[in-house]
């Protein structure tokens, strides 16, 4: 941390511009032995600066901001350095940097030295990455609200919560010859499900953090010709599938990823399910089957104008599904009847858009309205807040053995929230989380 580093911004190869940061307390000198005169410009203000080599010659010709401490994304003394594009001319000015003393910074360090300074909690740091690598709008909308802290600010706020209960706790072993009285045993125990409860409600964000940042996988599936390729192939604006009314056209899955609605989903059609003698049909059904199980959404398409089929729904396994009632331009035989189900055509493009909007309903809650909440934690979050939740249950068990044992879970439940937005300086959590970051991030 003593350290001054340095680190190239901007990917490797050849653009417009380079971005190159400094970050520390020697940043302005390094800065000013980089140039060959002193620093005479206010803070935040882009200057015309000559990088020079050694021998004075001109390495580069750069913009140069400095950040003065605690105003900049590090909260240390920093320098930006804007210069030409190229692979060769960056790399040079970057060496120059090191030799008047700066240390080539590790991925992430900016961000982790940001953290370390207060300038934002661990959550706020994942958000940034994936704002970084989001594809698409919920994607992007959810990474920008982590990056402002709104899941850091929830656990927090549970955080301080169960630290309220723990020094009431601590109280009571510090004077254990005034027990517990019930009410306020009672009140306590109220107060840790409701903790519990809001831990769940976040955990239940788990599902959709994953889909908004790797995507779902929605399956098509259904019995042969029912209209699956071609709704595959109007989703995606082309025939990408072979649709026709030979039915086991389709023998192998085919994917797609698309993007419905602001989500990045995979789309995937499947062979029709059936009873055939061809082996090679048969396989194309179990990868089908298999398929579904695997699915974030199954979509089972039947062709409502046909009388409709005794066989058991085969979206069975996904951990949601849909049915589209397929074929509506044909009319709606009568066993339908009643049935639940979307009514649809692959020829009726308006369709989509409603079809659309029910996958978006299924797999994200809350993206309804502009400037909704769309909190979604990640693998990490969900580990820790899945090990807080265990250690508040079993405080609340040991509630009744003597409030002792209970301090020691409530004190558990308290360091593993606390890791969620950092507040337990675990080393080992930290060189995890920002060494996937890009250097000079
Ligand atoms: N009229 C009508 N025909 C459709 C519709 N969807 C699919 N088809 C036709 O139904 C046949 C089977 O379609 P296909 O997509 O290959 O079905 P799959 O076997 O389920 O993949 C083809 O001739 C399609 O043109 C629809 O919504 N309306
Ligand atoms: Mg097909």
């Amino acid at each position: 941390m003593n350290e001054t580093i340095v680190g190239i911004a901007t990917p490797f190869g050849v653009g417009a511009i380079s971005l190159m940061r400094i970050s520390g307390a020697q940043a302005r000198e390094i800065a000013e032995r980089v140039i060959g005169k002193p620093w005479s410009e206010a803070p935040r203000y882009a200057s015309l600066q000559s990088v020079l080599s050694d021998e004075g010659e001109l390495l580069d010709e750069v913009l140069m901001t400095y950040f003065k401490s605690p105003s900049s994304f590090t909260g240390e003394e920093t320098i930006e350095i804007a210069g030409h594009g190229g692979a060769f001319v960056t790399q040079r000015v970057y060496e120059r940097v090191i030799e008047c003393g700066a240390r080539a910074a590790a991925p992430g360090e900016f961000s982790q030295r940001a953290f370390m300074n207060g300038k934002l909690d661990l959550t706020q740091a994942e958000g940034i990455m994936d704002v970084i690598s989001a594809q698409t709008d919920l994607a992007l909308k959810a990474a920008h609200q982590q990056r402002e802290g709104r899941i850091g600010k929830r656990t927090e706020g549970l955080r301080q919560r169960l630290i309220e209960i723990l020094a009431h706790l601590e109280a009571f072993i510090d004077f254990p010859e005034d027990d517990i009285d019930p009410e306020t045993g009672a009140a306590m125990i109220a107060k840790i499900t409701t903790a519990e409860e809001e831990m769940e409600s976040l955990l239940s964000t788990a599902a959709q953090g994953r889909i908004l940042r790797e995507g779902a996988r929605v399956v098509i599936c259904g019995e042969p010709n029912v209209g699956k390729s071609s709704l595959l192939n109007a989703f995606l604006g082309y025939e990408r599938a072979i649709v026709s009314d030979v039915a086991g056209t389709t023998r192998d899955t085919v994917e797609e990823v698309l993007n419905v609605g602001g989500l990045p989903v995979r789309l995937v059609d499947t062979a029709g399910v059936r009873e055939t003698e061809d082996n090679i049909e048969q396989q194309g059904v179990e990868r089908a089957l298999a398929q579904v199980g695997q699915a974030d959404l199954a979509i089972e398409v039947v062709d409502v104008s046909q009388m409709r089929s005794e066989g058991d729904s085969l979206s069975h396994g996904a951990s949601h599904s849909l049915r589209l009632l397929n074929k509506s331009d044909l009319g709606i035989h009568p066993s339908w009847e009643g049935e639940s189900g979307i009514l649809f055509s692959c020829l009726d493009e308006k369709g989509l858009s409603h079809l659309s909007d029910a996958i978006l309903n299924l797999l994200i809650k809350e993206q309804g309205s502009r400037g909704a909440e769309l909190v979604a934690i990640n693998a990490r979050h969900q580990d820790c807040l899945r090990r807080a939740k265990q250690s508040l249950e079993t405080t609340r068990l040991h509630f009744k053995d003597g409030v002792e044992f209970a301090a020691v879970d409530l004190r558990l439940a308290l360091d593993a929230i606390g890791e969620i937005a950092g507040r337990v300086d675990t080393e080992e959590i930290l060189g995890e989380i920002f060494g996937t970051f890009c250097i000079g991030k």
